[in-house]
């Protein structure tokens, strides 16, 4: 039963889609509860320290525009295993290979230079910690409880 944070970003091609609700709404149904919230355009620096694992790849640059390209939504979002769920809720990096049912799977096809696939999740608790720090901070981030917590203690 272990309770995990992990940072969400919906990125510029879902913004510009008007995908934001949607996908705040899948995270809230499946009982996610959302701690942390803004709208902002992520810059070059911010970014390549975002992907600084993958500096180098011949995407990099791609990568970096696509991201900076127009405002994202930054969410932390906590729960019962939070990394591991909210990764499959996101589906492959591909949004051609993602399964149906994923929001990489239901919402995107089409891709830019870099591949263009609506979220961002955080893939391991050290990621999370690192990614959910270099966006938020602490006093950003809020402790309150949802309507049915009750029913499960
Ligand atoms: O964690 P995830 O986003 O699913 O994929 P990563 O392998 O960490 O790559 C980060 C980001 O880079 C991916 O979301 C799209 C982009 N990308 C790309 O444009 N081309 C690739 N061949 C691999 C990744
Ligand atoms: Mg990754």
């Amino acid at each position: 039963n272990k309770v995990e944070r992990t940072l969400v970003i919906i990125k510029p091609d879902a913004v510009v889609r008007g995908l934001i609700g949607e996908i705040i709404s899948r995270f809230e149904k499946k009982g996610l509860k959302i701690v942390g919230m803004k709208m902002i355009h992520i810059d070059r620096e911010l970014a390549e320290r975002h992907y600084e694992e993958h500096k180098g790849k011949p995407f990099f640059n791609a990568l970096i525009d696509y991201i900076t390209k127009a405002p994202s939504v930054v969410m932390v979002v906590e729960g019962r295993y939070a990394i591991s769920v909210v990764r499959k809720m996101a589906g492959a990096t591909d949004p051609k290979d993602a399964e149906p049912g994923t929001i990489r799977g239901d919402l995107g096809l089409d891709v830019g230079d870099a591949i263009y696939n609506v979220v961002h999740a955080s893939d391991s608790p050290e990621s999370a910690e690192r990614e959910i720090n270099l966006y938020f901070k602490p006093e950003e981030i809020f402790e309150y409880s949802k309507a049915a917590d009750w029913f499960y203690k």
